[in-house]
């Protein structure tokens, strides 16, 4: 049956540390998201860009903050954005931006989900843990934060008050491998799955992969996946500006998306942090679009879906 699929853009660069995250989304139109898509078992409808219509001033005891009316006008915007997509699509994909347009998707999501009396559980692929509040941020860049406001921690009186949060028991992060102080206690104090590049290296991708779907489906939990760019080696994904080495390689990436692919369970999507300026001849976009492509059903050759759990 064909599904229905959406992608809505939000062009922010204002939660990270250089500029050119404000080409993303257009960055993955070139790249053909939309018709790499199409050609599989799915519609989509292009909702164009978002934005946000004015910000107010909003001052904070930590002076390093970068943006915090923006980022606030952005959460503002997209929660309501992607609760709408939600309802009226499958898999509402939205195009970053930095990955701070995950404390609007997410809450908005998880917003949703709650609606369907469902909980909403989420696959955080990054090299960071983004698990900041306002106060412990060193560097300001409020991309840093998302996980922390969403799962409802303290420490967010300047952002918008949240609308739905995530358990912190319903994450789980894969290739991490960049953590500050602060992050790491907030790991531990919250119980987070985390699942180091160390812990991939020990098992690769699908134990706790499958581990975690089980979980979700045993739940009866709608899943969200954010995908940073920095997620993947820099020597496969050179534009971002966070780039770590040591990254999931382009065959971990892939079977990543598609066993999500093969258990039914992703309801919707983040590709974040892209930074085009910082591309070769296109090859991230590129990438991200092929990626998605195996989250949404594409095969080198047909076989049966395999089911686990
Ligand atoms: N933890 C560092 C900071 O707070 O500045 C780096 C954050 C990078 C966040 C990127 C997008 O994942
Ligand atoms: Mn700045
Ligand atoms: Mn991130
Ligand atoms: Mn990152």
């Amino acid at each position: 049956m064909t599904r229905r699929c959406s992608l809505l853009g939000a062009a922010i660069e204002t939660g990270a540390s250089q500029r050119g995250c404000l080409m993303g989304p257009a960055s993955l139109r070139t790249a053909g998201l939309a018709q790499a898509i199409g050609t599989l078992d799915w519609t989509v409808t292009d909702l164009g860009d978002t934005r946000i219509d004015g910000q107010t001033h909003v001052p904070h005891e930590n002076g390093a903050i970068h943006h915090l009316a923006e980022t606030a006008a952005w959460i503002e915007t997209l929660v309501p954005l992607a609760q709408a997509a939600a309802q009226a699509h499958d898999l509402p994909i939205f195009m970053g931006g930095d990955h701070s347009i995950s404390a609007g998707t997410v809450p908005g999501m998880a917003r949703f989900a709650a609606g369907q009396g469902r909980p909403l559980f989420v696959l955080w692929l990054d090299a960071h843990p983004d698990l900041h509040n306002l106060f412990s941020t060193e560097s300001g860049n409020l991309h840093g934060t998302p996980v922390a406001y969403f799962t409802g921690q303290p420490g967010f009186e300047a952002y918008p008050p949240l609308v739905s949060a995530v358990d912190p028991a319903h994450v789980c992060m894969m290739g991490i491998r960049s953590v500050d102080i602060a992050e790491r206690d907030a790991i531990a104090r919250l119980g987070i799955e985390v699942h180091d590049m160390r812990a991939i290296d020990e098992t690769g991708v699908l134990p706790p992969l499958e581990a975690f779907l089980a979980r979700v489906r045993a739940a009866d939990g709608l899943l969200h996946v954010s995908f940073d760019v920095d997620f993947l080696d820099p020597a496969i994904a050179p534009a971002v500006g966070t780039t770590v080495p040591g990254g999931a390689t382009f065959r971990e990436a892939h079977l990543i998306m598609e066993t999500l692919c093969d258990s039914g369970l992703v309801r919707s999507l983040d590709l974040v942090e892209l930074n085009p300026f910082l591309d070769e001849r296109g090859r991230t976009a590129t990438l991200l679009c092929d990626l998605t492509a195996s989250l949404m059903g594409r095969r080198v050759l047909d076989r049966p879906t395999r089911r686990f759990a």
